[in-house]
């Protein structure tokens, strides 16, 4: 459905609604990119149990996960537009819509996953939820996605150098691509679901992610060699269409505001136990991890990525200052 379309189908529903005069329960649809059992994918399910519940009825979801209902720069359109109520979204794909949600794209910002969530609970965070606001995206709650790391279907990677000339997938965002061309790769952007057939056939050599999501997709089985760069920490949220959560009464907001942190709870424990699983089966299948003793290079690399992004966005040097501030 195109954007105007769905944006006539939502109009017509809302004012069929009012016009019946009854306080017809709203009916959310929520997108979710992963398979039966992710951590996210349950976690998001307990959501739509949760948010029945605290909302007496009033608001039921229905999920459609592993992507059913499109890509995910296509769902996160959908969401701002109001087409979808909901999405579970990793913010790389939000960066280039919303400038304040891109600084955690920033390869090795963060110092790590708690460091993050510090981050996303104080200053920053309301920071970065402004911005996503203003772009019509509402940040309910944070989930974890662990750090990403290279994989490729040739050797492991230690120094910079190893990638040289080697194709690797990114998500749709200019900050990664910039990334992998510093590193001396070819940065391939490509959605999440074409990566497992682009591996396989040799019309990528590599990707990133983190442990879960390598594991989930059987990228392991085609991409044998994990090496932790650990270079970006990127924080997923459960968010929600900002016209749709505003017009809600006080009482209602802070039901779904409560339900989707009960959600993120529940997603940060089945994480943390979901992370360690995957590595244990990607390991017994085989798969060669290695570490990187020296992660300067990589660091010292991702200089100019840092340069040109300040250099484009010089009002966002403030978020970044508050960043590195947290301790
Ligand atoms: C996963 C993330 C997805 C998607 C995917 C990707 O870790 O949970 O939302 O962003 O990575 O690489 O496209």
């Amino acid at each position: 459905m195109n954007q105007n379309l769905a944006k006539i189908a939502f109009g017509a529903v809302t004012a069929l609604s009012m016009l019946s005069g009854v306080a017809a329960a709203d009916e959310w649809r929520g997108w979710n990119i992963h398979v039966e059992g992710y951590p996210n994918t349950v976690a998001m399910d307990k959501f739509a149990e949760l948010l029945a519940e605290k909302t007496g009825g009033e608001i039921t979801l229905k999920m459609f996960h592993g992507g059913t209902l499109g890509s995910q720069p296509d769902a996160i359109e959908q969401v701002r537009i109001g087409g979808l109520a909901v999405g579970n979204f990793n913010l790389g794909p939000i960066g280039p819509i919303a400038p304040e949600a891109n600084v955690v794209s920033l390869p090795f910002i963060f110092k790590d996953v708690d460091h993050m969530f510090r981050v996303l609970e104080g200053e920053g965070g309301a920071m970065i939820a402004a911005g996503m606001e203003a772009k019509g995206l509402i940040p309910l709650a944070w989930y974890d996605a662990g750090a990403r790391s290279f994989y490729n279907t040739a050797k492991p990677i230690n120094v910079p150098d190893d990638l040289t000339g080697m194709k690797v997938r990114v998500m749709n965002n200019d900050l990664y691509s910039g990334m992998v061309a510093q590193l001396g790769g070819n940065p391939s952007p490509m959605a999440f679901a074409e990566v497992y057939q682009a591996l396989k056939t040799g019309v990528v050599d590599g990707a990133e992610n983190n442990w879960p999501s390598y594991e989930s997709t059987g990228h392991f089985e085609v991409a044998g060699y994990y090496s932790l760069s650990q270079h970006l920490i990127i924080p997923e949220c459960i968010c929600v269409n900002a016209d749709i959560f505003n017009a809600l009464s006080d009482e209602m907001k802070a039901a779904v505001r409560e339900a989707a942190v009960e959600s993120a709870a529940l997603q940060r424990e089945l994480w943390a136990e979901r992370e360690a699983a995957s590595r244990a089966k990607v390991v017994a299948a085989g798969v060669v991890v290695n570490d990187i003793a020296d992660k300067g290079p990589f660091q010292a690399a991702m200089e100019p990525v840092f340069e040109a992004f300040l250099a484009d966005n010089p009002d966002l040097r403030p978020l970044i200052d508050v960043i590195r501030a947290t301790d």
